[in-house]
């Protein structure tokens, strides 16, 4: 919690705030309503949330008109209290008013997402890895679980994870929620034991170690058991916007892949890294880094592959069993996507979809559509693709929300749009659920890609 002095800055910034925004008159910001002001000691940043009347698309176009006008904000604060350093506004909707820890903790990600120059964020990581290492350090019994529809770096992160704190003698579960499936790619790894349902009473005494989850609902149905029969709780894990749902949580945004984040704690925790356990951890570097190609190929990036590989990956044969396995069903799925998509914005962004039928054609199932996407996005002048994944009626008739892929080249943040309709992830790769159908969900990403395309660049 803020002390006495912080308390008092918040409100007056908030007070300034809200005037501020009172006198924008901007038509565009709807009823908006300046909750509270969580600035960094520093005040180099300040988070502020706001509270809109309205509905789900009036708040978004409520938060961009903010955004927009967070120039003109920031140079009335800093006129009207003689600041100084004048902080980096950043709006946030403020869903439940009386949610304080959680302020904190978004507070706490903001410091984390100031950058590799930044002092302060090289140290909460450090503090932050320290509290890992020693929260495992202390466990006997490690339940270790992923995100729904897994990829490489979350099926890589659990079986590493699961070999080196095997190798430290301690008990390991593994957990992956019942609807997903591991894709046929990373089926290879040894995931023996994988529980796929799991009795909450059995948790009691358990630490949780969740890997590659953004936010705890990834964790799939169960997510609500796990948080509260397990202790502690373990966030790892590096979406910039992951919701710091542990008690203990190591976030590092810059990271390239969760198993990147994974070595440091194993080296901490003096941990072994054998061949089993590095061809693990390569597979979700290589996926994650789009066999090092993507942005988050760092000279970390990089120079961890090499120490993988010389703790034993054999890098062909990994490459045969994750990019050269392709089943024929996934090809001809392929050619189901291709014949779906449609461009918008002048082909800037191109969408495609995956019906029930499409997936019953090719006998496959949601796994069989990772990765497909990464074909629409390759596509010249494109700058964002979507692919949209038509989801099964439940027994009661019901139909569970559509799921959404986005990827972006990086002009357009993608995880922004995610977190309107409750989704997140990266930048440049998000993705999130949508209870309308297949078309209203195109007519939602285009008028949001759109809407980016059209703000000046910050
Ligand atoms: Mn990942």
């Amino acid at each position: 919690m803020p002390g006495q002095r912080m308390r008092r800055v918040n409100e007056v910034l908030r007070e300034a705030i809200a005037d501020g925004v009172e006198a924008l008159g901007d038509p565009g910001l709807g009823f908006v309503t300046v909750t509270a002001v969580r600035a960094a000691p520093d005040l180099s940043q300040a988070a502020v949330y706001v509270s809109v009347l309205g509905a789900e698309k009036r708040r978004a176009r409520s938060l961009r008109a903010l955004e927009r006008a967070h120039g003109v904000l920031q140079s009335r604060i800093a006129r009207e209290l003689h600041l100084k350093r004048t902080p980096q506004l950043s709006f946030h909707y403020d869903e439940t008013l009386d949610q304080a820890m959680r302020l904190e903790q978004l507070i706490r990600r903001e410091h984390e997402l100031v950058g590799p120059d930044s002092g302060m964020t090289e140290i909460t990581l450090e503090n932050d890895l320290a509290a890992v290492v020693d929260a495992l350090r202390a466990a006997d019994r490690v339940f270790i679980a992923t995100h729904e529809n897994p990829d490489g770096d979350a099926v890589g992160s659990l079986t590493a994870a699961a070999a080196a704190l095997r190798s430290l003698g301690k008990q390991v579960r593994t957990y992956l929620e019942p609807e997903s499936s591991v894709p046929h790619e990373v089926a290879f790894l040894d995931m023996e034991g994988l529980e796929r349902t799991v009795d909450p009473d059995s948790l009691e005494g358990w630490t949780l170690l969740a890997l590659d989850c953004g936010n705890e609902r990834r964790l799939g149905a169960q997510y609500a058991d796990l948080l509260s029969r397990c202790s502690p709780v373990i966030d790892v894990d590096h979406h910039h916007d992951n919701s710091r749902f542990g008690g203990v949580n190591l976030i590092d945004g810059s990271a390239s892949s969760t198993a990147e984040i994974l070595v440091r704690i194993f080296d901490g925790l003096g941990a072994e890294i054998t061949p089993e356990i590095a061809e693990s951890l390569y597979v979700g570097l290589v996926t994650d880094t789009g066999r090092f190609q993507y942005r988050t190929t760092s000279p970390a990036a990089l120079r961890l592959g090499a120490r993988l590989v010389e703790s034993g990956v054999d890098v062909h044969k990994v490459f045969e069993r994750v990019f050269e396995s392709v089943q024929p069903g996934k090809l001809r799925l392929l050619g189901r996507v291709i014949d779906h998509a449609v461009p918008y914005c002048d082909g800037r962004l191109l969408i495609s979809h995956v019906t029930r039928d499409d997936l019953a054609l090719v006998e496959g199932d949601e796994a069989t559509t990772e990765g497909l996407i990464d074909h629409l996005r390759a596509v010249e002048g494109v700058q964002v693709a979507g692919l949209i994944r038509e989801q099964v009626p439940l027994a009661d008739g019901s139909i569970t929300p559509n799921r959404v892929s986005l990827r972006s080249r990086g002009l357009i943040d993608v995880s922004a749009i995610a977190r309107l309709s409750k989704g997140g992830g990266h930048k440049q790769a998000a993705g999130f659920s949508h209870p309308g159908s297949v078309d209203d969900i195109r007519r939602f990403i285009v008028s949001e890609v759109s809407a980016q395309l059209a703000e000046p660049a910050a």
